[in-house]
């Protein structure tokens, strides 16, 4: 296959390729600059795993891989790859330290601001996430997070400020960071305080009506205060195939996925669906709706964006368990091979879930995370240069884009990519830093060692050349 200039490889001219990243993966900083504490600072072992009452050392998030220091260098990096646009967070408890503050915390709002600008210093478009997995604690403990009504209220007015202070820097949003995993992990997703097993359904998707509700308010307000903005949703899609052709696996496959396309529906049809009234009433679950609230729903959004990491499948056989990667529930598909940590890795899948989507909802679709998790080595190559031999990565990713533009060939709109973990940072599931998803490598290590260097891997210049071509040096089997 041609390697520079493959013709039959077409990303529209304006694709927005990129990285991501998450301000409690990376920013460290836990406490500084009037910094209040997220619920990240007390989950050293991750998104679900136990919490701790203060923050621990052994939680290394606290410096992350140190960006509110470095995040200069770290940007001049991505811009040296090409990047187009830059996906990250505002940690909301540096905004409002205790998330139910009147006045916002200005050294926060500073931070923000200077790092939009370095972006911009390289014409690299902030794309930022609202609110990705990090409630400020004090709403977590004294509200019991998204559970309470009031969340609403804190929210808006963080979005607000947000928003107003933003307007000339930031024209692409996102409400919630995979909204739909508050259902597996209500707290660091909803910063609901009541531990999982002891949380009823009727309190669970009390808080889901919540965010669904905040997140058109945001939708509403972005309009409002920024007209020439693009504000989106933000889901987890995991794909899911019947195990076998047995109609009772495909109704299960059916219900599973509902479960997910529930928070599209919303987000783009501004209505609840048919299937999950019926879920309610058959579960004994009656949403409190206030007056105002179905208004607000139908303030829907102007893409959808989502992550994508694996596929897995569902039956209805209870002979067949669960595999480890499956935290979200389903079961392996034995078709498939899966990376270190149990995600089962399927190209097409990102081709199907994009058809999917789009023939759903007629929206432009961005990717906003994809990307493989793995140990890397970091070596000296022959030019004295330490560096990954990571083609591991460069396969996964490159696989998975050309399934992005078969996608895009069946007719699909795809705004653009932003590849997880651009650089090296702390993972979310595990809270390790040997899980690396970066271009960039970081000296960091697990038991809390290392320089925090940067370095280039194999994958930097791959991706370059990537970006460069506007696709066309990826290689087609
Ligand atoms: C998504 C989250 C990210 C990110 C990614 C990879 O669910 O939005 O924050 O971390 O998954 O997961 P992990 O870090 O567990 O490998």
């Amino acid at each position: 296959m041609n390697k520079d200039n493959n013709p039959t490889l077409h990303f529209p001219d304006s694709f927005l390729w990129g990285g991501a990243v998450a301000a409690n993966q990376i920013e460290g900083a836990y406490n500084e600059d009037g910094k209040g504490l997220s619920t990240q600072d007390v989950s050293p072992k991750g998104i679900m795993g136990p919490i701790t009452e203060y923050p621990t050392e052994e939680n290394l998030k606290l410096v992350g891989i140190d960006f509110y220091h470095r995040y200069k260098e770290d940007v001049k990096l991505f811009a040296e790859m090409g990047f187009k646009v830059f996906r990250t967070s505002i940690a909301w408890s540096r905004i409002f330290p205790n998330g139910d503050d009147l006045v916002p915390n200005e050294k926060g709002l500073q931070f923000y601001d200077e790092l939009f600008d370095e972006c911009h210093k390289y014409g690299i478009e902030p794309l930022v996430t609202l609110s990705h997995y990090e409630t400020p604690l004090h709403l977590s403990k004294q509200y019991n997070g998204w559970v309470n009504r009031r969340l609403v209220e804190f929210y808006t007015r963080y979005v607000t400020v947000v928003f107003n202070r933003y307007k000339d820097k930031v024209k692409y949003w996102l409400t919630f960071n995979e909204i739909n995993s508050i259902l597996e992990a209500p707290f660091m997703s909803g910063g609901i305080y009541t531990p999982k097993e002891q949380l009823t359904k009727q309190d669970l998707y009390q808080a889901v009506h919540h965010e669904l509700v905040a997140s058109a308010a945001a939708v509403k307000l972005c309009h409002e205060i920024i007209p020439d903005a693009k504000i989106g949703c933000m889901m987890l899609a995991l794909p899911t195939y019947p195990l076998t052709p047995n109609p009772n696996d495909v109704i299960a496959t059916m219900h599973y996925e509902h479960k997910n396309y529930f928070f599209g529906d919303v987000h783009v049809r501004g209505v609840y669906p048919g299937y999950m009234k019926r879920y309610f009433r058959e579960h004994g679950i009656t949403i409190e709706i206030e007056p105002g609230d179905e208004e607000m729903l139908l303030n829907t959004v102007d893409f959808i964006s989502f992550s994508y990491y694996m596929s897995n499948c569902e039956t209805t056989d209870p002979s067949v368990v669960s595999g480890p990667g499956n935290i979200f529930g389903g079961v392996p598909n034995p078709h498939l091979e899966a990376s270190e940590w149990g995600w089962q890795i399927d190209p097409q899948g990102l081709r199907y879930v994009l058809n999917m989507l789009y023939d759903r909802y007629q929206k432009p679709l961005f990717i906003v995370e994809n990307g493989l998790g793995a140990v890397d080595e970091l070596i000296v190559n022959d030019a004295g240069e330490k560096t990954v031999e990571d083609d591991y990565r460069i396969q996964y990713l490159n696989d998975h884009l050309v399934q992005v533009v078969e996608a895009i060939e069946d007719g699909v709109d795809v705004m653009g990519y932003t590849s997880w973990g651009c650089i090296d940072l702390v993972s979310a599931s595990s809270a390790q830093l040997k899980k690396r998803y970066g271009y960039i490598y970081v000296d960091r290590n697990d038991d809390g060692s290392g320089t925090l260097e940067r370095y280039r891997k194999k994958s930097f210049h791959w991706y370059k050349q990537v970006i460069a071509t506007n696709g066309k040096s990826l290689r087609v089997k």
